[in-house]
Formats: C-alpha cells, sequence, structure tokens
C-alpha cells in the first residue's frame, strides 16, 4: 500500500503541475461548443468532464491512459506463467499511478485486498441476509454497498477536520476497502439468491491468500477451474472504466463531488449502472439470446430466422440489447476481445453460434435505420455469453458482475479527482423561456 500511495501522490502532483499550466496559460480557450440540439439531446458531443484514467475514442474504442484493449491484455502483468489473461487488480494500479505494475507489486495488492476482504464483520452479512432474495441481485449490492458507508474512513476523518490536501489519502484507503469488499459481497448475494436461499451470516465466504481478486471470486461462487479464473480477469480488466462521460462514471464522479464518501458514490454509480440503455444491458441481451434458441426450437439455425426473429423484435419498439453506442462507431474492442475468447475456447457453444449469426444480421438490419449511429455490438452483447458458458446461468446477476468490475475504474478516478482539488459539480440548466430568448437573439 505505501508503494502504491506514494505513486498515486507523485501521479496527482504531475497532474496538478499540468493542469495549473494550462489553466495560467489558456484560462479562456473554449473547447467545446453546446447547441440547442446538444441541450435537448443529452450533452453526447459536449466536452464537460476532465478523466484521466481513460479515454473513448469512437473509431478506435477505449484507451486506457493511451492504451488500447489489445495492448492492456498484452502488457499488464499474468499471475503466473499458466496465465492467459493479466490480473485485473493491475489496471487499479495502472489508472492512480500511470504506471504498469510488476507482478510482485500486484501480488502485494492482492494479498491487501485479500486481508481486507476478509475482514467484513458478520453483521455485514446479517444486513443482507434480511433482504428478500427475490430482490435484484443490483438492489441487493446497491443497498449493502450503501449500508457499508459507516465503514469509511474519509467520512469519519472529513468530520475530524482534516485539511483538503489530505482527502485523496482517505479517499484511497475507502476505495481499497471497497473493491476488497465488493467482491465477497456480490460472492455472498449470489450464492444465497441463487444457489442455497438458507445460507446466513457468510457461510463459505472463505478468501484464499494464495490467489488474485478474480479467482478469489470465482472460489466464492464455487468454480476453481482455470479457464474460469482466466475469463474473470479478462471481464473484470475490460468492463474497468469508459471515461468519465457514461452515466455509472458520471454520477459516480457527481456524487464524488459533494464529498460524500466513496460508498455513497459507489452505490451511485451502480444505480446508474442498472438501467436497461447502460449496464443492465448484458442481462437483457442473454435473456434475448435464450429467446432466439426458446423460439428456434429444434428448427434449423438459420440467418433468415434470426434476421426476422430481430425485426419482429424492433417492431415492438424495443431496442435490440448489446447493440449500439453513444460515443463509439465501430465493433467495441471489448466484444472483439470477449468473443475472441468464446471463439478459442468454446467456439461450439449453442449460444455462441447464435450470437455469431445475429453479429453478421443485426448490424445490417440497424443500418436501415439511419437514425441508429452505430449498428454495431457493444460490450454487453458477448459477455453473458461468457458467463452462461460456465454455468452462471442468471441474467439477473450479471450486471452485478460489470458492478464489481466498474469499481476498479470509479474508484481510481474518484482518488484522482480529490487529489485534484476538483471542486462541485454544478452545471447550469435553464428554463424554456431562456433557451428561446438565446435562440432568438442569435
Ligand atoms: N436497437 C434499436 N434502436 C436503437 C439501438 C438498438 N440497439 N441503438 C440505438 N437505437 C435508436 C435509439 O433508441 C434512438 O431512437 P430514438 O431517436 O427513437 O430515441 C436512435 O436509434 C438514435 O440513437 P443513437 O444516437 O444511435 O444512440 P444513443 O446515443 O441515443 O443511445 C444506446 C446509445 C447505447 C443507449 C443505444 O444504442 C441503445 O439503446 N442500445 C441498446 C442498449 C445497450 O446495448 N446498451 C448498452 C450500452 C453500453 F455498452 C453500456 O453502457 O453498457
Amino acid at each position: 500500500m505505501k508503494l502504491l500511495k506514494e505513486k498515486t501522490y507523485d501521479c496527482i502532483q504531475k497532474t496538478k503541475e499540468k493542469l495549473k499550466s494550462l489553466v495560467n496559460t489558456y484560462p479562456n480557450t473554449p473547447v467545446s461548443v453546446c447547441t440547442t440540439t446538444d441541450i435537448i439531446g443529452g450533452l453526447r458531443n459536449v466536452i464537460t468532464l476532465l478523466t484521466d484514467t481513460s479515454y473513448l475514442e469512437a473509431g478506435k474504442g477505449i484507451l486506457f491512459r493511451g492504451k488500447t484493449v489489445s495492448q492492456v491484455i498484452k502488457e499488464f502483468p499474468k499471475w503466473d506463467d499458466s496465465c492467459e489473461y493479466p490480473v485485473a487488480e493491475s489496471m487499479l494500479w495502472y489508472l492512480l499511478t500511470k504506471e504498469v505494475p510488476s507482478i510482485d507489486d500486484i501480488k502485494l495488492l492482492s494479498k491487501e485486498l485479500y486481508y481486507r476482504g476478509k475482514e467484513i464483520p458478520s453483521f455485514v452479512f446479517e444486513f443482507i441476509d434480511n433482504i428478500p432474495t427475490y430482490t435484484h441481485p443490483m438492489s441487493q449490492l446497491i443497498s449493502t454497498v450503501s449500508y457499508l458507508e459507516s465503514f469509511s474512513l474519509f467520512k469519519l476523518k472529513y468530520f475530524e477536520g482534516i485539511s483538503k490536501a489530505d482527502y485523496w489519502k482517505y479517499i484511497l484507503e475507502d476505495a481499497i476497502s471497497l473493491i476488497a469488499h465488493i467482491n465477497v459481497i456480490a460472492a455472498y448475494i449470489y450464492k444465497r439468491t441463487f444457489i442455497n436461499n438458507n445460507i446466513k451470516k457468510g457461510e463459505g465466504m472463505n478468501l484464499d491468500i494464495n490467489l488474485d481478486w478474480s479467482s478469489n471470486f470465482a472460489k466464492l461462487i464455487g468454480y476453481d477451474d482455470k479457464c474460469i479464473q482466466d475469463m474473470l480477469r479478462l471481464y473484470f480488466l475490460l468492463h474497468s472504466d469508459h471515461e468519465g462521460g457514461n452515466a455509472s462514471a458520471h454520477a459516480s464522479h457527481l456524487i464524488g463531488s459533494t464529498l460524500a464518501n466513496p460508498y455513497l458514490s459507489f452505490a451511485g454509480c451502480a444505480i446508474a449502472l442498472s438501467g436497461p440503455l447502460h449496464g443492465l444491458a448484458n442481462q437483457e441481451c442473454l435473456k434475448f439470446l435464450l429467446n432466439v434458441k426458446k423460439h428456434l426450437g429444434d428448427s434449423p439455425l438459420t440467418y433468415e430466422f434470426i434476421e426476422k426473429y430481430a425485426k419482429d423484435f424492433l417492431s415492438t419498439g424495443k431496442v435490440i440489447p448489446g447493440y449500439g453506442h453513444a460515443v463509439l462507431r465501430i465493433p467495441d474492442p471489448r466484444f472483439v476481445a470477449f468473443r475472441d475468447f468464446a471463439l478459442n475456447h468454446f467456439p461450439n457453444d449453442p449460444i455462441v453460434k447464435i450470437l455469431e449469426m445475429c453479429y453478421k444480421v443485426i448490424p445490417q438490419i440497424l443500418s436501415n435505420n439511419k437514425k441508429i449511429k452505430n449498428p454495431y455490438p457493444n460490450v454487453d452483447c458477448y459477455s453473458g455469453a461468457l458467463l452462461y458458458h460456465y454455468g452462471l446461468k442468471y441474467p439477473e446477476y450479471y450486471t452485478v458482475m460489470f458492478a464489481i468490475s466498474r469499481s476498479i475504474g470509479v474508484m481510481s478516478q474518484l482518488v484522482l479527482n480529490r487529489g485534484l482539488m476538483f471542486p462541485l459539480e454544478r452545471p447550469k440548466s435553464i428554463d424554456i423561456n431562456y433557451l428561446n430568448s438565446v435562440c432568438e437573439q442569435n
């Protein structure tokens, strides 16, 4: 933790210097314009946020501090020689410090996560035990993370009256604890909701000090297979961060700017992620594929069948989950990485076969509707198929997996935001008369 703290501090200082110089040299340079259409159209192209951890390029996909998805997969450290994919928590180190960690650094970080993850008191599990198991897993997660805010060191220190310059240190402490806690809590929610309704008081939540964060999650939900561990590493690594403007990251950023503690910021992130146009699309996407399979029955799978199914689906006014994006204009590189994984490991899986056919047909159908700006698949298109193949057959749980992963990105953003002492976010809204008068004056 000491080295991570020092390197995070260093990164904050360097970024601060750069920002200071930019603001001093170009205090009034316009960066973006905002038109009437932007104001009523969800601000798609209006630049209003600074998020240094990652940047989304329409034609390239997500760049994690400048690195593409392929570079991250290639360059980040692996737990040992038998692993196909890097350790997911190396993304946390990288986003906070701007440096790719060594495997030794990461093993220490994984141990820290282990120690903090096993400290969860029994009353937290008892809190979860009191939530009816029919409650959506995302609501269970959100309630529990909000409840955990009583552990916030930042909250304690803030009310003791610490200096503003020290906020980030305690936000970092909370961020590491939250990331350690979330996979145990999420695993417990999985076990009691889908596997055994009768477990109580955190039964079976025993972490292993010799495993990384992803493998420990696999262990808690009942898997020790190497392939699943690798699939989870890839899954957690690639869902971690997607710049600052998406609904979940933005919600966390906004809440954090009020100096609410990281647990509450993260609960806000998870709430935003729970919408079907955002993270819940992975649940909807798998349901879509299962419905294709159900309607197909024993008939042969053909392009004509998929085409008719997709067109009928669209004609009911619904969006096809897993396709389209507010920023991207290519197939999402995270989709491509998940697809590669599936085609390498289980190309004959029935859901993969349906997905492959959908990938050939659906972009074409969506392209025929000129208002759809991006007809290509996004991250949520393939992720559920990987989980389903390995026996995680509960689509309602998939957004929880997205949230586990997203904790890495939004917590890194929060630490840096407080280190850079960004102020309360408070965009200005106007009424329609004001908008009307501005338009008429121009
Ligand atoms: N199926 C049907 N219609 C679609 C569509 C799809 N997959 N994608 C976009 N459209 C429609 C929009 O609904 C909109 O219609 P409207 O004008 O009647 O409201 C029109 O096309 C223009 O939308 P567009 O500008 O291309 O896209 P937006 O930025 O408005 O929306 C999302 C982007 C992602 C919300 C949209 O493509 C969508 O609803 N996709 C399906 C849900 C999904 O997969 N979400 C996950 C996204 C992401 F990866 C994540 O955050 O997790």
